[in-house]
């Protein structure tokens, strides 16, 4: 088929699959205001990035309280400060470094558009000058109110500033409920109704007295006083004080408990999701988000807070949210002396050198319509004449080409962003574009390539198959997932051809009892509507058993001490000591850092059939069958679980399991699933030695 056709076909079809909307509201919006949602988002959508500032008094203990360094912005809840302890930090508030100017231009120079800046946390300070309360910025010896300064420093160089304002208040009399352990602070005479007045009095001033204010950030919903009708009232006050102002959706009760999207189908005010250190496995269509993330592990200042994020998993993180279409909120968790720690303002400058180069292929992005490759990630942007495809490539594919599926369009041209006149060359196979690589990453942190297409975005996807494992022992199953377009039809081949209009349809799981390879290719009234999948199923011979059971229920077990980056060069050592244990079990360690285990025995399988090994281990582990490596979880890193597959006979097998730990926690489980069945812990019956 000419492409032109191919072109018209799929341009339809992604109509139906919203690749071509834009982000619209999922949100009620009244009738009668000026703004719509996509006109009030634009900037928002356009900015992608922007800075989160977490600062108030608990930046001064800076984490430490009473011996405990684990603390941060919710310091007096969780080390049960009482009140009149808390409040003598605000007599030593004092951060004489501050320099609104150079915190803006840092946010600035890094790329960032937006700040987002605790007007008030948890705790109830406010860090202005606020008309209502003593428990504020200009009752400390700094006396200078921070958010004024500012606001006029981000008016010149062009930032939007935003406020987070806690809806929860540890410090107002009238909020509630108190925290569990204050005892001492009477609830007589509180008045939620009047804290809520309190609060809404000082959103006004914020959104009055403060310039333009991009977005009002709530926080602290969760709490059983908070309602749904709190949540409307306020919105809709503060929509009406500034109609061009967006709202998070933590303003509502619509949360998916902690979750950061908003439940569907309810009628919850905000403007947008807030998932909270996380970002979504994949976008979603016409909602807009916005992933929070603090650089180490505190949002408020921790000193001894040493779990940065690099600049490299920064930087990446920025790129996969923006390819689901999502904006990036990046914190910082200011000194008491007013200035960033130096391990941010390290990251910024990162970020920034990178921004500086390749922003174009952030700002005003759109989701990509390929979900996530193993290379990276590509975001969109549309233009008159067609659009661009800007392929972050995170990790050089061995082979040199970059394959991109199921595009239809045309495309013009291929160039590094970072050097335009470097042109790549491209090729088409079938459905895929294949763009050539240079032969060495020109920026080790992501390479950005530039693919200019032509006409309106016509990429589909190729079908979804779902197998429990891609080998057999008795029987191959197979599911296709139906989808959810009128008149598409799923047709398949199982005899190597490609499949037609006229092939068979997919309408129920297929089974196989010899070795297939599958075509599957949607349709569309008689015309391809998708790329081919090539899905193969192989038939196997189950591993012969070789063993006969072992004289003593359990395995053996050797235990090593030492330093090591894999399990292999553990066994170069001596063991500490060995014996027999019940299973896969840590029990017998003599410390919780840099030792290692070596488990051996005899493992019985029921029934011939494919087996899933999987280790979920903290370090590194590795699992073999008969001799053979089955699941190869090695090396130092956080709990991660690996699967590995083996056709297993009936009868007894040979297992070992190698385990190292180098430091910090420490976690060891080996489970199983025969092909069709749960997924286990061993049962210590079938261990023998
Ligand atoms: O402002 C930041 C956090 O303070 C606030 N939202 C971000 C943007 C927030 N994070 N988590 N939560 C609110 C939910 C509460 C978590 C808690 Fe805990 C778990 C509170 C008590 C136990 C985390 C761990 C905070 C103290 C200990």
């Amino acid at each position: 088929m000419k492409n032109q056709q191919i072109f018209n076909l799929f341009t339809l079809a992604l109509l139906f699959l919203g690749f071509s909307c834009q982000p619209a509201p999922n949100q009620p919006v009244a009738d009668n205001l000026p703004l719509t949602q996509d006109e009030r988002m634009a900037w928002w959508r356009e900015a992608r990035f922007g800075l989160f500032i977490h600062w108030g008094l608990y930046a001064i203990p800076a984490g430490e309280w009473n011996g405990e360094t684990d603390y941060g912005e919710w310091i007096r809840h969780s080390a049960q400060i009482p009140l009149e302890t808390y409040d003598t930090l605000a007599r030593q508030f004092n951060p004489t470094e501050f320099d609104a100017r150079a915190w803006v231009r840092l946010a600035k120079q890094a790329g960032m558009k937006y700040i987002v800046i605790t007007s008030k946390h948890h705790d109830g300070f406010c860090l202005f000058d606020a008309a209502n309360s003593e428990f504020d910025v200009m009752s400390t010896p700094f006396k200078r109110d921070i958010l004024k300064e500012l606001a006029e420093v981000c008016r010149e160089e062009g930032i939007r500033l935003c406020f987070y304002h806690s809806i929860m208040d540890w410090h107002h009399p009238d909020y509630l409920p108190r925290r569990p352990w204050e005892s001492n602070r009477t609830t007589d005479g509180a008045d939620y109704s009047r804290y809520v007045a309190y609060m809404k009095a000082q959103l006004k001033q914020l959104v009055s007295d403060y310039g333009d204010v991009g977005v009002l950030w709530f926080d602290g919903e969760w709490e059983e006083t908070w309602t749904h009708e709190y949540g409307k009232e306020v919105h809709d006050y503060v929509r009406s004080l500034d109609p061009a102002i967006i709202i998070n959706n933590r303003v509502d009760k619509g949360r998916q408990g902690m979750h950061g999207m908003t439940l569907e189908g309810g009628e919850y005010r905000g403007d947008f999701g807030t998932p909270e250190q996380e970002i979504p496995g994949a976008g979603f269509p016409d909602v807009d988000w916005e992933s929070c993330m603090t650089m180490n592990s505190h949002w408020g200042y921790n000193k001894r807070d040493t779990a940065w994020k690099s600049t490299e998993d920064l930087l990446q993180k920025l790129a996969d949210i923006a390819s689901k279409g999502g904006n990036f909120l990046l914190n910082i968790g200011p000194m008491a002396n007013g200035q960033f720690p130096p391990e941010s303002v390290e990251r910024l400058e990162g970020i920034g050198r990178w921004m500086a180069v390749n922003g174009e292929s952030i700002y005003g992005t759109e989701a990509s319509p390929f979900g996530i490759f193993d290379w990276g990630r590509v975001t969109l942007k549309r233009s008159m004449e067609g659009f661009k495809l800007y392929l972050h490539v995170f990790e050089f594919p061995k082979d040199g080409e970059l394959r991109l599926p199921g595009v239809a369009n045309e495309f013009t041209e291929a160039y590094l962003l970072a050097a335009p006149q470097t042109k790549l060359a491209v090729r088409r196979d079938q459905d895929a574009l294949l763009v050539n690589l240079p032969a060495t990453p020109p920026d080790s942190i992501n390479t950005v390539i530039v693919l200019e297409c032509q006409g309106p975005v016509a990429i589909y996807p190729l079908p979804v198959v779902q197998l429990e494992s891609d080998i057999f022992v008795h029987q191959g199953k197979m599911e296709v997932e139906q989808p959810a377009l009128p008149g598409v039809s799923v047709r398949y081949t199982v005899d190597g051809s490609e499949p037609t209009a006229a092939s068979a349809t997919y309408s129920a799981p297929l089974f196989f009892k010899e070795s297939t390879t599958v075509k599957v290719r949607l349709f569309n009234k008689g015309q391809p509507a998708s790329g081919v999948l090539a899905q193969s199923l192989q038939k196997v011979k189950p591993w012969p058993p070789t063993m006969q059971k072992g004289q003593q229920p359990g395995l053996q077990y050797a235990y090593y001490e030492g330093d090591w980056k894999k399990v292999s060069a553990m066994k170069a050592g001596k063991p500490e000591k060995t014996g027999a244990i019940t299973g896969f079990s840590l029990d017998e360690r003599q410390r919780s850092d840099h030792y290692g285990f070596e488990f051996n025995g005899l493992l019985y399988i029921p029934k011939d059939e494919v087996y899933r090994f999987f280790t979920e281990s903290d370090d590194g582990s590795q699992l073999f069958i008969d001799g053979k490596l089955v699941v190869d979880n090695d090396g130092p890193h956080g709990a991660r679980e690996v699967m590995g597959q083996a056709p297993l006979g009936k009868g007894y097998h040979t297992i070992r399991v190698l385990y190292f730990e180098a430091d910090g926690s420490d976690e060891l489980n080996v489970k199983w699933q025969p092909l069709g069945e749960q997924k286990t812990a061993i049962p210590p019956e079938n261990l023998s030695h």
